[in-house]
């Protein structure tokens, strides 16, 4: 699928901040794939939030230099240059970059962005938020201050809208509301964070409002689903392009640490019912909503343009019991470390990008097996200490799950 060389994305720079992540690598792949110039700017934090945690990524995964050697290699000719930056604290060069390369659009993935985590203690809950919120502020301010017309594609989450506050299909970041006038307006969905971390999003998400409005900027948010799976076409072509694969209780999605669980023979960790509805997409699909939402950018002076970026919704325990059906892993329901409903209804809309053509991926079985066998070819790799949350919401919480065997 190689774009030809006089397509009209040939020649545009992108940036892609947090382009060293599990969503971010293989966008980074996919954009320069169709034509794109790019440029990854990411400052290694989740690589050191390892070193943190005293977990890796279940797969290994190759230095930054090393991948960009190999696909600089493989690639044709279509390079991926990378700046070591913290977009949050680094104002005055992430600045002189945007004016220097001249992006026709920022990608920003470059946030901290595990719940668990960013529920740890005090200094991750802080962290999480300076991070966020400053990186989102300073992307924003040097886009401003640049002059120059770049859009703005952010990668928001579903969490934003809380679970189940809508009273029906969630729409696609806006509600009508009728005021005490008795007037109708369009206002962004009311924000209802269960987290530190999904707070940060909904700050980010009064920034582009804001900017928007102020400024004129181009803004696309793209609320997304849990992602799961890890390869996609472009990371499987070479060893060193392989992405990671989180699997641990602060960053492992549910889905993939199911399967990681399945794959190891460990009982399948369900919180509390199981009750919780999420929405999913396949990191396959990622990378093709971001490149629809580059390709279709919304005018100067237009409002934030947000999509719901999900395939498909599920019940977590719906989800166990389709792996255990599987794999005949068991399940176990543990204690919640989280602060959320036991049970919730999820009707999402994705209206936005469907209309573009999009037809996702859903639980295919192919894709499962496929999650399942990286498991089970790196399973040497697990920690098993690694596995049982160790973040919890409030002291309640800790409270219960640590009294229990
Ligand atoms: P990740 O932690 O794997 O990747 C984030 C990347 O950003 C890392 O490489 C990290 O080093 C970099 N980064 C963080 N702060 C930075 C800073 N200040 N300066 C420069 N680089 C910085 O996370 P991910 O799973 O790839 O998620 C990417 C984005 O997508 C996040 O904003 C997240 O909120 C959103 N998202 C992820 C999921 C999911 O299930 N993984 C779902 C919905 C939304
Ligand atoms: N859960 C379990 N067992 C587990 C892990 C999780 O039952 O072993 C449950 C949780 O209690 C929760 C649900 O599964 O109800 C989803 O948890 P998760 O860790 O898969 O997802 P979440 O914390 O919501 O965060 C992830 C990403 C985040 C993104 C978000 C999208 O880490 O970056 O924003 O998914 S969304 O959930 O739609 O808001």
């Amino acid at each position: 699928s190689n774009a030809p060389r006089s397509s009209p994305i040939s020649g545009k720079t992108v940036f892609v901040l947090g382009g060293d992540g599990f969503c971010g690598w293989p966008t980074a792949l996919h954009l320069s794939e169709i034509g794109y110039d790019v440029v990854i700017v990411d400052n290694l934090s989740r690589r050191k939030i390892d070193v943190e945690l005293e977990c890796e990524s279940l797969t290994p995964i190759a230095p930054i230099t090393e991948r960009l050697r190999v696909w600089n290699t493989l690639s044709g000719g279509r390079l991926i240059r990378f700046e070591y930056l913290d977009v949050a604290h680094e104002y005055g060069q992430l600045l002189e970059l945007i004016k220097r390369e001249r992006p026709v659009a920022v990608v920003h993935f470059a946030e901290q962005r595990a719940a668990p985590y960013s529920m740890k203690g005090s200094r991750q809950k802080r962290y999480t938020i300076d991070n966020n919120v400053n990186g989102t502020m300073s992307v924003l301010t040097a886009v401003a201050e640049s002059e120059l017309d770049v859009h703005v594609v952010h990668l928001g989450t579903m969490g934003v809208y809380g679970y189940g506050s809508s009273g029906g299909r969630i729409p696609e970041g806006y509600i009508d509301v009728v005021l005490p006038s008795g007037e109708r307006q369009s206002i962004l969905h009311p924000a209802y964070p269960g987290s530190v971390y999904h707070a940060s999003k909904c700050l980010d998400a009064l920034l582009f409002q804001f900017f928007a409005r102020n400024d004129g900027l181009r803004i696309t948010d793209l609320h997304q689903g849990v992602v799961w799976g890890t390869f996609t076409d472009n990371t499987m072509r070479h060893e060193l392009l392989m992405n990671r694969y989180d699997y641990d209780s602060d960053y492992g999605t549910v889905l993939n640490r199911f399967l990681m669980q399945a794959a190891s023979d460990l009982p399948l960790t369900v919180y509390g019912t199981g009750g919780q509805t999420r929405a999913f997409i396949h990191i396959r699909d990622t990378c093709k909503c971001i490149a629809l939402a580059l390709a279709n950018p919304p005018q100067p002076g237009d409002r934030v343009k947000i999509y719901n970026q999900v395939a498909e919704t599920h019940r977590v325990r719906d989800l166990a019991a389709l792996v255990a059906r599987k794999t005949g892993a068991r399940v176990d329901h543990v204690n919640n470390p989280r602060q959320e409903a036991a049970e919730n209804e999820l009707d999402v809309s994705n209206q936005n990008f469907r209309s573009l053509g999009w037809a996702p991926v859903t639980l295919e079985e192919t894709l499962l097996d496929e999650v399942v066998g990286v498991a089970e070819r790196y399973r040497h790799r697990i920690d098993v200490n690694k596995i049982m949350p160790s973040s919890f919401w409030n002291k309640r919480r800790a409270a219960e799950c640590r009294a229990a065997p």
